[in-house]
């Protein structure tokens, strides 16, 4: 079902108009043999006021998700509306691509997910993309308050933090979603935040 958010007080964030920075510097941590997670911090310019005008513009809604073996309400809400759409602005399609440059790979598929608070978060899970396609990568924007993304390995192990501050790109790469999960914790205070995650549109046969 459909869910209205408050709109926020402009007065909360920087604004400016929002825009990749290509030469943001990427570092590289081998999760293992075969799996990586690369991070650009402040790879984009205006994150906060692109996070604004997505909070009042975009479809948000409070989805489902499957986690393992039963469905359950997510704690955060959601969009899947894609590149192109009147309301995605530009620069989205910019990101898009300027991560197909730099991996020589397409990112075509958008999905956005919408943490209001520190009660927002989600559970630890690996993409389902990873089930279907081979080392898929998946990108993301994070816009607005800081989270931390974790990570640990699917057979048990010690979990790594990668926090994420607004503008900063986290791509997890090579076999990480076929061998780690990943999850966004509670916290008890958290400023709203988005995150745009792009992936490579997988086609069901
Ligand atoms: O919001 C994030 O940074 C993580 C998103 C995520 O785990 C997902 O949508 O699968």
């Amino acid at each position: 079902m459909g869910m209205s958010v408050a709109p926020l007080q402009t007065s909360l964030f920087a604004t400016g108009s929002a825009q990749v920075n290509p030469s943001a510097p990427f570092s590289r941590t081998q999760l293992d043999e075969l799996c990586w997670v690369d991070h650009a911090p402040l790879w984009l310019d205006g994150a906060d006021g692109l996070l604004m005008k997505l909070i009042n513009t975009l479809p948000f809604h409070q989805g489902q998700r499957r986690m393992w073996d039963n469905w359950v309400i997510e704690p955060r809400l959601t969009s899947t509306i894609q590149i192109g759409h009147p309301d995605i602005p530009s620069v989205v399609a910019e990101m898009a691509d300027e991560l197909t440059r730099h991996y020589r790979a397409p990112f075509d598929q958008l999905f956005t997910n919408y943490y209001r608070s520190g009660s927002d978060s989600v559970a630890w899970h690996s993409d389902r993309i990873g089930r279907q396609k081979v080392d898929p990568m998946v990108a993301i924007v994070s816009l607005g308050g800081p989270r931390t993304l974790q990570l640990r390995p699917k057979g048990g192990g010690q979990s790594m933090r990668f926090p994420m501050a607004s503008g900063d790109l986290l791509v997890m790469g090579g076999a990480t979603q076929h061998g780690w999960e990943h999850s966004i914790a509670k916290v008890a205070h958290a400023s709203p935040r988005i995150s745009l995650t792009f992936r490579r549109h997988h086609r069901r046969y």
